[in-house]
């Protein structure tokens, strides 16, 4: 599988960022690259970091390892490697491997003389990581407010921070990201659905083209926003998403401390509702 046929046609030199053609060759179907090294090293030692800390927590169920940050009484400071030490050394690698990632899809685009637009994608999730992870925990002024490494540690972590916030849909910013993602579904729902009913007939039919696409939006909508159009949309839909979830939580904390509910009292007192609004005071 790893040689399909065109691959000698696509497997060319060059596009390096680095390291010239030092690590410039494929194992099996995996182009390696500089960043490749990188990202198999902090990937490699991050999880053995993961189950060093599963040894000492005492437990291998997946379910149930914790590598916790920190104790807020450490600040931004470095801790002993068992009282969240461990959980600042896998955050390095975790983030050089996200990054080492990044760049390796950087130089595959190279390669093949494409665009950056999905390593730009894959940079937004990062950037919603490093929001977790590192910018609002520095903002704050302690790594104690980052999530832990834990399959439902990190749940709490979510529900925890939630309710630290009285009631986190009230958020503005999390609803732009929850509708951006409810969005994101249905676009892909209705993209993945039009492209089957046209490009994947039944056998012996023939297969529609990209107008008959066009033909049944502007039939059902009164428009269609393109076959090139639809991906900008969904590109733009899922990165924004991305986006809005790393301004909602980089808000709660360093802009807003209060509950979410009572944001909203900006408008209960807009000078517009006169006299007679908050019951006449
Ligand atoms: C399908 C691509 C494949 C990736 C997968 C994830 C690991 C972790 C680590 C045992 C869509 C592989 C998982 C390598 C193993 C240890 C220590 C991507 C696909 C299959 N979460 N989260 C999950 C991560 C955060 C939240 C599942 C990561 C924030 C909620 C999985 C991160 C907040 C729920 C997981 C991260 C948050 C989950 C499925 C990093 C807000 C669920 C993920 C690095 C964003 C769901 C038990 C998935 C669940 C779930 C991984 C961050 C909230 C374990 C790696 C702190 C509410 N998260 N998460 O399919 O079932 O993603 O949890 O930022 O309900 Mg999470
Ligand atoms: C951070 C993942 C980055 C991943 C990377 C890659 C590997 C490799 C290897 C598979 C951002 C990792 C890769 C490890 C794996 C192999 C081989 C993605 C990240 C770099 N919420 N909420 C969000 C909803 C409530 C709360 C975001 C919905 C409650 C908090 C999203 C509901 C309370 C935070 C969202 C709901 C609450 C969020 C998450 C409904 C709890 C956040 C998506 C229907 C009581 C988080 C940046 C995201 C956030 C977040 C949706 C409910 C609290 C918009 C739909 C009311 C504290 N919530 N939420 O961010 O914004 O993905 O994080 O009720 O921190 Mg919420
Ligand atoms: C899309 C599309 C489209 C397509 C598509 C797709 C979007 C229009 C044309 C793609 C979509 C799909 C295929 C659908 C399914 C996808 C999903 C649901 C998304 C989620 C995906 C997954 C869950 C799969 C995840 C799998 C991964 C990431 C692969 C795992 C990979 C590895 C373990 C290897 C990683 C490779 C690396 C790091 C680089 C190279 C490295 C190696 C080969 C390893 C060897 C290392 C070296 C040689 C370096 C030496 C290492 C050192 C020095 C480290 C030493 C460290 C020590 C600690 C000692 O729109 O059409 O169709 O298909």
């Amino acid at each position: 599988m790893a040689l399909l046929s065109f691959e000698k046609k696509y497997r060319v030199r060059g596009g390096t960022l680095i390291g010239g053609d030092l690590f410039d060759f494929w194992v099996g179907p995996f182009y390696v690259g500089f960043f490749g090294v990188t990202t198999a090293f902090f990937a490699l030692l991050g999880t053995i970091l993961i189950f060093w800390g599963a040894a000492h927590q005492g437990t291998f169920n997946p379910w149930l390892i914790n590598i916790p940050p920190p104790d807020l009484s450490y600040g931004l400071g470095a801790a002993p490697l068992m009282e969240g030490g461990l959980w600042q050394v896998i955050t390095i690698c975790a983030t050089g491997a996200f990054i080492s990632w990044a760049l390796r899809e950087v130089e595959i685009c190279r390669k093949l003389g494409m665009g950056y637009h999905v390593p730009f994608a894959f940079s937004v999730a990062i950037l919603a990581y490093l929001t977790l992870e590192v910018f609002r925990p520095l903002l704050m002024g302690a790594w104690g407010h980052a999530f832990p490494y834990g399959i439902f540690s990190h749940l709490d972590w979510v529900s925890n921070v939630g309710y630290a916030y009285l009631h986190f849909h009230y958020n503005p910013a999390h609803m732009l990201a929850v509708t951006l993602f409810f969005t994101t579904t249905l676009a892909l729902a209705l993209h993945g659905a039009l492209i089957l009913s046209a490009a994947n007939p039944e056998k012996g039919e023939v297969m529609k083209t990209p107008d008959h696409e066009d033909t049944f939006f502007r039939d059902f909508i009164g428009y269609s926003v393109g076959t090139l159009g639809i991906h900008r949309l969904g590109f733009l839909l899922a990165i924004n998403a991305g986006f809005w979830s790393a301004v909602c939580i980089i808000i709660s904390g360093p802009v807003w401390t209060k509950g979410w509910p009572e944001w909203w009292n900006w408008w209960l007192e807009m000078p517009i509702w006169g006299p007679f609004a908050n019951g006449g005071v």
